[in-house]
């Protein structure tokens, strides 16, 4: 079943490594069939090579819109060799075999990419490429179709090492050659379907391996592996570790965040996810005293941090508990100072949008190597329609595009009696991106620059509100004077201690955990009582509330009255918001509406 090519039929667009194939070729006494642009850079290089033109005896013309689409080319790739009838219609013809075809397509998807007009887009609609790959492919029993400058090594190789082509490496080719061609359509009426607008049909896509997974959500679900559109390039390349399924997910909702808030205000962003919710989310915002004694921070040390580092520090101080072995996000490109408050906790991985050689040395120790580190791939734009495969219905829908900026908290969608200033904001619209990839329903309390309390994936509204309320609470209470004293034991876990901090926060031990939990301090504090923290919750304030959706019942707010929150910043467009209004009213809180949806799911 090997085959060595006698014809060579070669036709690209990109040019990349074709001399070199083509001079092989060439000495292995292959006659070689070229379209213009390609004889010419053959012939540039000193190859002898013959015009399609004239082995058909028919000119190029329309403008190359009509080059190689002749009976002459396909009959000489279609032809089933052995068969006397096509034989006969060979001869008949003068229609010589072609034994190979190497071609790649006008760059349809390239020209889109850069803006170009729709006449220049229709223009590059290759029709004369696919119909040699499909044919080619078609007819792989006896012909070779190479799609990819990629392949061509494996071509030189075979005819070197086998004398030819095999026919499982011409199966494989005609494989890959007829997704090329389908994701080529599939880009085509894609392209189409967005000029149709909203009225546009839902078009077929066509995905390739690209990275297989050792499993997915669960260890029984394999195989498992990202797939993509053929030719897109992955948002993210690996610089250490094997990421799995749930990493991804988090790595995917968590980049998009930081990268999206760093887009909105500015400031420097970070993350720290947890099963494809963040646990916490933060802005480089300088910290408190009082914040760097309840975050492990010596003052100096918060003083020298770097956006990045400070960033992290605060979002992984949102909910710690939460944070244990995260996924964690920065807009920033790494530096060693974060790596280093990185190295401290316990994390799966991090993606951001680079990293210093020390950061990456660093984090690359990190879980005995395994520590994965995702770069986020630059001016990465992903497609503006999303796919996701249910119970066997494929769907699609728009991607969510919205970033809540300062436009949808302007003081006009402000209708409360109290206004806000600018720093209010900024945490509203950190609080709402924030919520933009929460697993819905989804609240989120803001305070400083930094999330203290994010509600994930309950059924009803104001269960989020108590969820997050509850973190708020412990978040605050970290800050009480009485646990800023707690006395370690020597040598104690950094998580230990924040875990017993939490436990001496919410305080309602068996006897048996209580004993358990004492042995945790050098010496055991006295109980934090319900009236302590009742007096230092009465004085906590400034906390802005996000909701992803509207508020149906006023039982909402007067949960978040109990938790330090001036500030609302919801959709609106309930028939309840007359009632929501006069409530925040009531409650002296002002409330911006943004018209803006935020439902992930
Ligand atoms: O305009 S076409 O659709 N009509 C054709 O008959 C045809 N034949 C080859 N495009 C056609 N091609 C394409 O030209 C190939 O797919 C390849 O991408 C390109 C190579 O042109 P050149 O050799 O002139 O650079």
């Amino acid at each position: 079943d090997v085959i060595k090519p006698v014809r060579a039929l070669i036709s690209v667009s990109d040019k990349t490594g074709i001399v070199d194939l083509a001079k092989f070729l060439s000495e292995q006494g292959c006659e070689l069939l070229s379209t213009g642009g390609t004889a010419a850079a053959i012939r540039k290089a000193g190859l002898e090579c013959k015009d399609v033109s004239e082995h058909t005896q028919s000119p190029e013309c329309l403008d190359g819109r009509v080059k190689t689409l002749h009976p002459k080319i396909h009959g000489g790739i279609l032809a089933v060799r052995g068969n006397a009838q096509h034989e006969q219609d060979m001869a008949d013809n003068g229609i010589g075999a072609i034994d190979i075809t190497i071609v790649n397509l006008y760059a349809f998807e390239a020209t889109v990419a850069k803006g170009g007009e729709f006449a220049e887009c229709i223009e590059n609609i290759d029709i004369g490429g696919p119909s040699m790959v499909r044919s080619t492919a078609k007819n792989h029993a006896f012909t070779t179709i190479v799609t990819s400058p990629e392949q061509y090594q494996e071509v030189i190789d075979s005819i070197k090492e086998k004398g030819g082509t095999t026919l499982a490496l011409r199966k494989r080719f005609a494989a890959r050659a007829f997704a090329t061609t389908a994701a080529y359509d599939s880009a085509i009426a894609s392209y189409f379907s967005n000029q149709l607008g909203t009225e546009a049909p839902v078009v077929t896509k066509v995905y390739k391996p690209e990275y297989p997974l050792k499993y997915g959500c669960n260890p029984q679900q394999k195989p498992a592996g990202i797939l993509s559109g053929m030719g897109k390039e992955l948002p993210f390349s690996v610089v250490n570790g094997k990421p799995g399924y749930i990493n991804l997910l988090d790595a995917a909702g968590a980049y998009q965040l930081v990268k999206e808030l760093k887009d909105a205000t500015g400031i420097a962003a970070a993350t720290s996810f947890k099963h494809c919710s963040p646990a916490g989310c933060a802005l480089a915002v300088p910290l408190t005293p009082t914040e760097c004694q309840a975050y492990e921070v010596t003052e100096a040390d918060a003083a020298a941090l770097t956006p990045a580092a400070l960033a992290y520090v605060r979002a992984r101080n949102a909910d710690p508990m939460c944070s244990f072995g995260d996924f964690a996000a920065i807009s920033e490109i790494v530096d060693k100072d974060t790596a280093m408050y990185l190295k401290k906790e316990v994390s799966d991985g991090i993606i951001a949008a680079g990293y210093t050689d020390e950061a990456v040395e660093i984090l690359s120790q990190k879980k005995s190597g395994n520590f994965i580190i995702l770069k986020a791939t630059e001016g990465y734009t992903p497609p503006n329609e999303e796919y996701r495969e249910v119970w066997g219905m494929t769907m699609m829908q728009k991607r969510n595009d919205v970033i809540v900026s300062n436009e949808h908290v302007k003081d006009e969608n402000v209708v409360t009696k109290r206004k806000i200033d600018d720093e209010v904001k900024r945490d509203m619209i950190l609080a709402s991106i924030t919520l933009k990839y929460t697993q819905s329903n989804s609240v989120g309390f803001a305070k400083g620059g930094q999330m203290i309390g994010i509600g994930a994936g309950q059924q009803s509204r104001v269960d989020c509100v108590k969820l997050a309320g509850r973190k708020v609470c412990t978040w605050a209470l970290r800050q009480h004077p009485d646990v800023l004293a707690l006395k370690f034991k020597e040598g104690s876990k950094r998580q230990d201690r924040v875990n017993a901090r939490v436990r001496y926060i919410e305080g309602d031990f068996t006897a048996e955990e209580k004993t358990r939990w004492e042995a945790n301090f050098a010496e055991v504090p006295k109980p934090l009582t319900a009236e302590a923290k009742a007096e230092y919750m009465a004085a906590f304030n400034g906390v802005v509330l996000s909701s992803d959706a509207f508020f149906p019942f006023r039982d909402n707010l007067d949960h978040a009255s109990k938790y330090g929150v001036e500030y609302i910043v919801q959709p609106g467009g309930s028939v309840a918001d007359k009632g929501i209004t006069e409530c925040a009213d009531e409650y002296n809180m002002a409330m911006a509406m943004t018209g803006v949806r935020l439902f992930h799911h």
